[in-house]
Protein backbone atom coordinates (compact mmCIF):
# COMPACT_ATOMS: atom_id res chain seq x y z
CA UNK A 1 0.00 0.00 0.00
CA UNK A 2 1.39 3.05 -0.95
CA UNK A 3 1.53 6.67 1.61
CA UNK A 4 -0.61 9.35 0.91
CA UNK A 5 1.07 12.26 -0.12
CA UNK A 6 2.09 14.21 3.19
CA UNK A 7 0.42 17.86 3.45
CA UNK A 8 3.53 19.27 5.32
CA UNK A 9 5.59 18.39 2.55
CA UNK A 10 4.25 21.64 0.52
CA UNK A 11 6.61 23.72 1.77
CA UNK A 12 8.68 22.58 -0.94
CA UNK A 13 5.61 23.27 -3.60
CA UNK A 14 6.09 25.44 -6.32
CA UNK A 15 4.12 28.35 -4.39
CA UNK A 16 6.71 27.57 -1.03
CA UNK A 17 9.72 27.94 -3.32
CA UNK A 18 8.75 31.13 -4.90
CA UNK A 19 7.73 32.76 -1.68
CA UNK A 20 11.61 31.83 -0.42
CA UNK A 21 12.93 32.90 -3.84
CA UNK A 22 11.15 36.14 -3.32
CA UNK A 23 12.19 36.77 0.02
CA UNK A 24 15.84 36.22 -0.55
CA UNK A 25 15.53 38.39 -3.55
CA UNK A 26 14.42 41.15 -1.34
CA UNK A 27 17.07 40.80 1.07
CA UNK A 28 19.84 40.41 -1.60
CA UNK A 29 18.20 43.86 -2.98
CA UNK A 30 18.16 45.27 0.39
CA UNK A 31 22.00 44.11 0.73
CA UNK A 32 23.01 45.34 -2.74
CA UNK A 33 21.75 48.78 -2.67
CA UNK A 34 22.80 49.56 1.35
CA UNK A 35 25.98 48.32 2.66
CA UNK A 36 28.12 49.82 -0.60
CA UNK A 37 29.20 53.26 1.00
CA UNK A 38 29.78 51.63 4.32
CA UNK A 39 32.31 49.67 3.31
CA UNK A 40 34.14 52.91 2.28
CA UNK A 41 32.82 55.36 4.92
CA UNK A 42 30.66 58.55 4.57
CA UNK A 43 32.64 61.68 2.99
CA UNK A 44 33.49 64.76 4.78
CA UNK A 45 34.35 68.40 2.83
CA UNK A 46 37.27 68.94 5.37
CA UNK A 47 40.60 68.87 3.43
CA UNK A 48 41.38 65.85 4.50
CA UNK A 49 41.38 62.54 2.13
CA UNK A 50 41.66 59.31 3.73
CA UNK A 51 37.55 59.04 2.94
CA UNK A 52 38.02 58.98 -0.53
CA UNK A 53 39.43 55.67 -0.31
CA UNK A 54 38.02 53.21 -2.89
CA UNK A 55 35.46 55.73 -4.13
CA UNK A 56 34.50 55.98 -7.89
CA UNK A 57 37.42 57.29 -10.14
CA UNK A 58 38.86 58.02 -13.22
CA UNK A 59 42.50 58.25 -13.81
CA UNK A 60 44.39 60.46 -16.30
CA UNK A 61 47.82 60.62 -17.60
CA UNK A 62 50.43 62.07 -16.43
CA UNK A 63 52.10 64.88 -19.04
CA UNK A 64 49.07 65.63 -21.03
CA UNK A 65 48.38 69.04 -19.45
CA UNK A 66 49.15 72.46 -21.08
CA UNK A 67 50.96 73.71 -18.05
CA UNK A 68 52.53 71.12 -15.09
CA UNK A 69 50.60 72.27 -12.22
CA UNK A 70 47.77 71.83 -13.77
CA UNK A 71 47.97 68.14 -15.01
CA UNK A 72 45.37 66.52 -13.68
CA UNK A 73 45.69 62.57 -11.92
CA UNK A 74 42.50 61.61 -10.99
CA UNK A 75 38.82 62.73 -10.67
CA UNK A 76 36.85 61.39 -8.21
CA UNK A 77 33.02 61.40 -7.29
CA UNK A 78 30.88 59.79 -5.06
CA UNK A 79 27.70 60.57 -2.64
CA UNK A 80 26.77 59.76 0.78
CA UNK A 81 23.65 57.33 1.09
CA UNK A 82 21.83 59.36 3.51
CA UNK A 83 22.47 62.63 2.19
CA UNK A 84 20.80 64.56 -1.23
CA UNK A 85 24.89 65.95 -2.24
CA UNK A 86 27.19 64.34 -4.76
CA UNK A 87 30.66 65.16 -3.94
CA UNK A 88 33.55 65.54 -6.31
CA UNK A 89 37.10 65.66 -5.42
CA UNK A 90 40.18 66.09 -8.13
CA UNK A 91 44.42 65.41 -7.99
CA UNK A 92 47.18 66.59 -9.82
CA UNK A 93 50.23 64.91 -10.52
CA UNK A 94 52.51 67.34 -9.16
CA UNK A 95 51.99 68.75 -6.00
CA UNK A 96 52.63 72.39 -5.52
CA UNK A 97 51.81 75.80 -4.14
CA UNK A 98 50.61 76.94 -7.32
CA UNK A 99 46.92 77.49 -7.76
CA UNK A 100 44.46 75.12 -9.78
CA UNK A 101 41.53 76.22 -11.54
CA UNK A 102 38.50 73.31 -12.29
CA UNK A 103 35.73 73.14 -14.13
CA UNK A 104 33.27 70.81 -13.92
CA UNK A 105 30.31 70.40 -16.49
CA UNK A 106 27.53 68.18 -16.05
CA UNK A 107 24.99 67.45 -18.37
CA UNK A 108 22.06 66.55 -16.25
CA UNK A 109 19.73 65.13 -18.82
CA UNK A 110 22.83 63.18 -20.48
CA UNK A 111 22.16 64.02 -23.83
CA UNK A 112 25.51 64.78 -24.52
CA UNK A 113 24.82 68.37 -24.80
CA UNK A 114 26.27 70.25 -21.74
CA UNK A 115 25.31 73.97 -22.56
CA UNK A 116 21.73 73.67 -22.15
CA UNK A 117 20.13 75.95 -19.44
CA UNK A 118 18.93 72.89 -17.11
CA UNK A 119 22.88 71.37 -17.23
CA UNK A 120 25.46 73.07 -14.61
CA UNK A 121 29.06 74.25 -14.73
CA UNK A 122 30.92 74.11 -11.49
CA UNK A 123 34.05 76.43 -10.91
CA UNK A 124 36.49 75.48 -8.47
CA UNK A 125 39.43 77.55 -7.04
CA UNK A 126 41.85 75.46 -4.91
CA UNK A 127 45.08 78.08 -3.67
CA UNK A 128 47.19 75.73 -1.56
CA UNK A 129 49.29 78.82 -0.70
CA UNK A 130 45.78 79.83 1.42
CA UNK A 131 46.22 77.14 3.42
CA UNK A 132 44.21 75.05 1.02
CA UNK A 133 41.50 77.85 0.52
CA UNK A 134 38.79 76.78 -2.04
CA UNK A 135 36.30 79.06 -3.98
CA UNK A 136 33.38 76.85 -5.67
CA UNK A 137 30.50 79.03 -7.97
CA UNK A 138 27.70 77.34 -9.88
CA UNK A 139 26.50 78.19 -13.26
CA UNK A 140 23.93 77.04 -15.57
CA UNK A 141 25.00 75.72 -18.75
CA UNK A 142 24.43 79.03 -20.58
CA UNK A 143 27.04 80.22 -18.33
CA UNK A 144 24.13 82.24 -16.50
CA UNK A 145 25.64 82.82 -12.07
CA UNK A 146 23.64 80.79 -10.01
CA UNK A 147 25.33 80.84 -7.04
CA UNK A 148 28.41 80.72 -4.79
CA UNK A 149 28.54 77.57 -2.84
CA UNK A 150 31.72 78.49 -1.00
CA UNK A 151 34.90 81.27 -1.09
CA UNK A 152 36.19 80.25 2.30
CA UNK A 153 36.35 76.39 2.83
CA UNK A 154 39.62 74.54 3.02
CA UNK A 155 38.80 71.99 1.18
CA UNK A 156 42.52 71.63 -0.36
CA UNK A 157 45.36 70.44 0.64
CA UNK A 158 47.53 73.29 2.20
CA UNK A 159 50.48 73.76 0.00
CA UNK A 160 52.88 72.12 -1.28
CA UNK A 161 49.15 70.20 -1.84
CA UNK A 162 47.64 68.23 -4.87
CA UNK A 163 44.03 67.15 -4.25
CA UNK A 164 40.72 69.42 -3.31
CA UNK A 165 37.22 68.41 -2.63
CA UNK A 166 33.57 69.63 -3.11
CA UNK A 167 30.12 69.33 -3.01
CA UNK A 168 26.63 70.24 -4.59
CA UNK A 169 23.15 69.20 -3.57
CA UNK A 170 20.87 67.27 -6.03
CA UNK A 171 18.83 70.47 -6.10
CA UNK A 172 21.81 72.77 -6.83
CA UNK A 173 21.93 70.07 -10.31
CA UNK A 174 18.24 69.84 -10.73
CA UNK A 175 18.01 66.19 -10.65
CA UNK A 176 16.13 63.31 -9.09
CA UNK A 177 17.77 60.44 -6.97
CA UNK A 178 18.73 57.49 -10.25
CA UNK A 179 18.56 60.48 -12.95
CA UNK A 180 21.98 59.39 -15.40
CA UNK A 181 24.22 62.33 -15.55
CA UNK A 182 27.30 62.88 -17.61
CA UNK A 183 30.19 64.73 -15.62
CA UNK A 184 33.69 66.01 -17.61
CA UNK A 185 36.46 67.67 -15.22
CA UNK A 186 38.85 69.72 -16.75
CA UNK A 187 41.78 72.47 -15.47
CA UNK A 188 42.40 75.66 -16.55
CA UNK A 189 45.27 78.52 -17.56
CA UNK A 190 44.17 80.70 -17.56
CA UNK A 191 41.10 81.37 -20.46
CA UNK A 192 42.50 78.61 -22.19
CA UNK A 193 41.99 74.71 -21.51
CA UNK A 194 45.12 72.75 -19.93
CA UNK A 195 43.65 69.37 -19.41
CA UNK A 196 40.48 66.99 -19.28
CA UNK A 197 39.57 63.77 -17.72
CA UNK A 198 37.76 61.66 -19.67
CA UNK A 199 33.94 62.09 -19.59
CA UNK A 200 32.09 59.75 -16.93
CA UNK A 201 28.16 58.87 -16.77
CA UNK A 202 26.74 58.42 -13.11
CA UNK A 203 23.38 57.91 -11.70
CA UNK A 204 23.90 59.18 -8.15
CA UNK A 205 21.21 58.01 -5.21
CA UNK A 206 20.36 59.13 -2.51
CA UNK A 207 18.69 57.92 0.77
CA UNK A 208 15.10 57.91 -0.93
CA UNK A 209 16.47 57.20 -4.02
CA UNK A 210 17.94 53.45 -2.17
CA UNK A 211 14.77 53.12 -0.46
CA UNK A 212 12.56 53.45 -3.52
CA UNK A 213 14.77 51.12 -4.96
CA UNK A 214 13.87 49.00 -2.02
CA UNK A 215 10.24 49.20 -2.40
CA UNK A 216 9.89 49.12 -6.33
CA UNK A 217 11.48 45.41 -6.12
CA UNK A 218 9.18 44.41 -2.78
CA UNK A 219 6.15 45.51 -5.11
CA UNK A 220 7.55 44.31 -8.18
CA UNK A 221 7.63 40.59 -6.44
CA UNK A 222 4.51 41.12 -5.18
CA UNK A 223 2.87 41.87 -8.20
CA UNK A 224 4.68 38.53 -9.71
CA UNK A 225 3.10 36.70 -6.33
CA UNK A 226 -0.35 37.95 -7.03
CA UNK A 227 -0.14 37.24 -10.97
CA UNK A 228 0.83 33.22 -10.32
CA UNK A 229 -2.08 32.85 -7.63
CA UNK A 230 -4.76 34.21 -9.85
CA UNK A 231 -3.19 31.69 -12.63
CA UNK A 232 -2.92 28.94 -10.68
CA1 LIG B 1 37.41 64.73 3.18
CA1 LIG C 1 46.75 64.61 -16.98
CA1 LIG D 1 22.25 68.49 -21.57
Amino acid sequence: MKAAPVASMNIFSARGNFLVGALLAVLIAIQAVSPVKAQTGAIVLDGQFNDWLGQPSVPDVQGDAQISHSDLSTFYFTNNPDQDYLYFMAERWDPGSQGLELSLSIDTNNNGVNSEAGDRLISVAYHPNQGGRTYVDLYDGQGSFLRQITDKANWGEPGPGSRVEWGVTFTDLGIAPYQTIRLQLVSNNGTQLSDGVAEVQWSPANALGYWLLALLTIAGLSWLYFQRRVMA
